[in-house]
């Protein structure tokens, strides 16, 4: 006996067994249909995607079954089951209609470290790490020109590495951008030296020199006057009275009876004694 297509429907409806619904999601896209029928030389499937979940279209279904339809004895199964589709990772949108690509570098989504470029593209997105930087992209790590050897600092230059770079500075004593120039400070002109008010200053290259002057002792950054009266290494008149002074000393003969620069005195008066003693030896007068 042969089942036209509203009789199979009836069946689909009255057969409780048969009509078995599979996960349907009445919010999917998409629904699909599977009847297995007995054509009298055996059992045949028969499927329908994107049907609308109505019985009207299921019913058209039905009807647009092929032409052995008529030779249809008995229902098998009848299964509705639906599916989304879901637009694939990298793009957005409703799966169906649409699937853009998401810009992760845009949105904040990309795996990118902090200090990498982030590019976008088609269903993804590329990371490179920044100059300065080597790694993955998402994983970079700051290049230490300054051991790597590979900065351009000068040579009386000091390298410092910085955060995805590095910084010169010219030595102490040296002046200059740290790159292309460090020339040595004239401290002696410039009166950055420590050098004591009674030394003098010396430049040399990367620093200066300080020797306490003549008539002091020290190390040039601090100058100590000698006393060269108290030392005795001064070089008055033994008839002459030395003073100290700040870097030297002076001589000045004694006042009675001498007379010079202190360095030689004339002793006049001496003389005049002596001939005194000469004279009251002659002359027992004394
Ligand atoms: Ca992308
Ligand atoms: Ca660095
Ligand atoms: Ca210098």
């Amino acid at each position: 006996m042969n089942i036209s297509p509203s009789a199979l429907f009836a069946l689909i409806l009255l057969s409780s067994q048969a009509l078995v619904l599979d996960a349907v999601d009445v919010n999917a896209a998409f629904f699909f249909y599977k009847v297995r029928v007995n054509t009298g030389v055996g059992t045949s499937d028969l499927s329908a995607f994107n049907v609308a979940p109505t019985v009207s279209s299921a019913i058209a279904f039905l009807n647009d079954l092929p032409a052995f339809i008529n030779n249809i004895t008995s229902l098998e199964s009848f299964k509705k089951s639906s599916f989304k589709c879901t637009c694939n990772t990298g793009y957005n949108g409703d799966g169906t209609t649409a699937c853009a690509d998401i810009n992760e570098c845009m949105v904040g989504s990309n795996t990118c470290h902090a200090s990498a470029t982030c590019t976008n593209t088609l269903g993804s997105f590329t990371c490179a790490c920044n100059t300065g930087y080597t790694g993955n992209g998402t994983t970079c790590l700051d290049n230490n020109e300054c051991t790597l050897a590979t900065h351009s600092c000068h040579n009386l230059a000091t390298c410092t590495n910085t955060a995805g770079s590095y910084t010169c500075t010219c030595n102490t004593g040296y002046n200059g951008d740290g790159t292309t120039a460090c020339a040595d400070i004239n401290e002696c002109m410039v009166g950055t030296n420590t050098c004591n008010a009674s030394a003098t200053c010396t430049n040399t290259l990367g620093s200066f020199t300080c020797a306490c002057n003549t008539g002091y002792i020290g190390n040039g950054a601090t100058c100590f006057d000698i006393n060269e009266c108290e030392l005795g290494i001064h070089k008055c008149h033994p008839s002459a009275k030395c003073t100290n002074t700040a870097g030297a000393f002076t001589c000045a003969c004694n006042p009675v009876g001498y007379s010079g620069n202190g360095l030689t005195c004339s002793d006049g008066a001496a003389l005049t004694k002596t001939s005194r003693l000469w004279c009251a030896q002659q002359f027992s007068i004394v």
